[in-house]
């Protein structure tokens, strides 16, 4: 533990010190009076890290990211993944069972999905062109169904016409497995392995949803909720799970690493299965509460962009690359 304390904390913490010297991170739209308030709170972010790494302990479950993302601490373990099957229920169309342990080592995961502002420094300094904008069209979510529009991408989420005024620390979307890849690499972290966001998602104890057992619209972006769009993340703190991470229900729903692949003892779907899809979680705004169950998994084409679709990082000691 106190391996990768030390290691995080020198990867982690100059780029800190230089947020607290620069003020917040470049595209937030942070006022200078918020700023001032981020300047003290990361301040205190890295007396707390540089108190706990002199002490020979483990860092404490928060740290801000080379992107200027702060992230949360999930330490090593198992963790109940997926479901078990219902009276009834064939296994052969169930992706999410059977329930089975996953032991996974400790992590670092975004409290946030990554905003709008953070994609366009990342788009800036690495000089980025998504998926979406090199096809010239992409899938907007519309009057509760698919419109291909032309000239939409993560900058005109509409479309042609729409801009990102006020939408800088909302969900970056219209981004593909592939430039959720790019980003990822650019701030040094990666994707979610299914199993990591499964556990930042619901914890040890096998809940429903990152707040718990009970279905409760005020606690995420979702279809019962009523709001017809995303929200700036971290607009729902009471849906947030035992690690703190926001959002894992809903606003939008977020890329993982992997393939979907049978979890052990499923059921076997050769034309679902192998390495063709990848998994997304938790759901996006416009679905209900029961798909954004924390065990749900949907997939999409890596190349798929779409404007329900964004994604959060994680960085940890070990090295995972994608299958
Ligand atoms: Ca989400």
């Amino acid at each position: 533990m106190a391996d990768i304390g030390k290691k995080v904390f020198a990867r982690f913490v100059p780029e800190a010190l230089r947020s607290c010297a620069d003020g917040a991170p470049a595209g937030t739209g942070t006022s200078r009076g918020e700023g001032r308030h981020v300047r003290i709170g990361s301040l205190i972010v890295v007396l707390l890290l540089v108190a706990s790494v002199a002490h020979g302990q483990a860092p404490p479950g928060v740290m801000r990211g080379l992107d200027g993302a702060m992230m949360a601490r999930v330490d090593g373990g198992g963790f109940q993944m997926g479901r078990d099957l219902l009276p009834g229920e064939r296994a052969d169309l169930m992706l999410e069972a059977p329930r089975h342990v996953v032991d996974v080592p400790t992590f670092f995961v975004d409290l946030t999905e990554v905003t709008n502002g953070q994609f366009a420094r990342f788009v800036k300094e690495a000089d980025y062109t998504t998926q979406a904008e090199n096809d010239g069209t992409s899938s907007v979510w519309r009057g509760g169904e698919w419109v291909e529009v032309k000239g939409a991408d993560w900058m005109h989420p509409e479309g042609p016409g729409s801009s990102l005024d006020r939408r800088m620390n909302v969900p970056v979307v219209h981004v593909s497995y592939n430039d959720a890849l790019a980003y990822a690499k650019w701030c040094k972290k990666r994707l979610p392995t299914e199993a990591e966001w499964e556990k930042a998602a619901r914890g040890t104890d096998a809940r429903i949803w990152p707040w718990g057992n009970q279905p409760d619209p005020s606690r995420a972006d979702c279809k019962e909720r009523g709001i017809p769009s995303a929200m700036p993340v971290g607009s729902f703190p009471a849906g947030a799970s035992p690690y703190g991470c926001l959002d894992m229900a809903g606003n939008v729903r977020e890329w993982t690493l992997d393939y979907l692949n049978a979890y052990p003892g499923g059921a076997p779907q050769p034309e679902l299965y192998g390495k063709r899809y990848r998994v997304v979680r938790g759901g996006a705004w416009p679905q209900s509460l029961a798909d954004q169950r924390s065990y749900r998994r949907e997939f999409r084409l890596p190349k798929h962009h779409e404007s329900l679709t964004g994604f959060r990082c994680v960085w940890s000691e070990t090295t995972v690359k994608a299958p």
